[in-house]
């Protein structure tokens, strides 16, 4: 079974466990509260965004399924060949396996993601199905500076593949230096093939955030669960909402938890009080349009080569050179 390959000799890591606690009560003691969207995902709020990509409201995942499936074979040769593909932040690999099929000469395929249990499975499930294929994990924060494996810095070409809009995530001017970040770690020459939700009708985006089912509510309270459970706190989950609505003017979808009235929480000892109606700012989703995209990205050092869009226009996938 592939190994991940582990940066060299960096400095001892700040604990993950500790960092969580650090942030954590940074935003909870701001003026305005705030919590990094990165936290959603332990294993509970992995599962949930799992069923989020599932329901009838949330087009992302399925639309940019279908872009790959359709398009698969153009977006494919938009990569020189021989070259090594990066994935930034892997998770689940069912992207890439739309991409695989018409990637006949991959030197090597490199997923990163932090998550090293997941990394290693995910691994080996797709050497069993491709065994042609090279594959080289790396364990790391993809946000942060890490080493490509040999498999990567031997191979004739790299391409990173950045899919499922997480660039949204990031606000702009954070988007821009990740988005140079990525042209730095592959070197030269590079292509880069990212995954970007588009602007459209406030109604459609506001459901999709805001799920009838719940889903997507029970998501965003999750974090106050992983919270209580991994810092130490007494948050009581009823007393908060989901609220998620998309900013026009801001191009994002904002979400949040509103206290549904006032009240004191106490996360690692520390007292954090809540007036009825406060909120936690807990992420932002940006959307683009294809021409707003572009001149990001040509700010961060990339220019657009090609994009695919579905018929309805609600996703687009970039593919961009160094
Ligand atoms: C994983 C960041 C792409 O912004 O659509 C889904 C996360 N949050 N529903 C998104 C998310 C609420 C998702 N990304």
């Amino acid at each position: 079974a592939p190994r991940p390959h582990l940066p060299p000799a960096a400095p001892p890591a700040e604990p993950a466990s500790r960092r969580f606690a650090e942030d954590v009560l940074a935003g909870l003691t701001a003026p305005r509260k705030h919590l990094a969207a990165k936290y959603f995902y332990d294993q509970q709020g992995s599962a949930l965004f799992e069923a989020i990509t599932r329901l009838p409201e949330y087009y992302p995942t399925r639309t940019e399924l279908g872009i790959l499936a359709r398009h698969g074979a153009e977006i494919a040769s938009a990569l020189p060949p021989g070259a090594a593909l990066v994935e930034f932040g892997s998770g689940s690999t069912q992207k890439l396996r739309r991409l695989l099929p018409h990637l006949r000469d991959l030197a090597a395929y490199v997923p990163v993601d932090v998550s090293e249990e997941f990394l290693r499975s995910e691994a080996e499930d797709l050497g069993r199905d491709f065994p042609a294929l090279r594959v080289a994990p790396v364990a790391a924060d993809f946000t942060q500076l890490f080493a490509l494996p040999p498999e990567a810095l031997g191979a004739a070409a790299r391409a990173g593949f950045f899919p499922g809009s997480t660039i949204g995530n990031f606000e702009p001017e954070a988007a821009a230096a990740l988005l140079r970040h990525f042209g730095a770690t592959l070197g030269p020459q590079a292509t880069l093939i990212v995954g970007v939700d588009l602007v459209k009708d406030k109604a459609v985006l506001d459901a999709a955030y805001d799920d009838a089912a719940g889903v997507t509510a029970a998501f965003n309270l999750n974090l106050l669960a992983r919270i209580n459970r991994e810092v130490g706190a007494d948050f009581d989950l009823a007393a908060f909402a989901h609220r998620a609505f998309f900013d026009t003017a801001l191009s994002r979808i904002e979400m949040h938890l509103v206290s549904r009235q006032a009240q004191r929480v106490t996360v690692a000892n520390v007292p954090i009080t809540f007036a009825a109606g406060e909120t936690i700012h807990t992420e932002n989703s940006y959307k683009f349009t294809v021409e707003g995209f572009r001149a990001l990205a040509r700010s961060a050092g990339w220019e657009g080569r090609a994009v695919w869009t579905d018929p309805d226009g609600l996703f687009s996938i970039h593919a961009l050179t160094a």
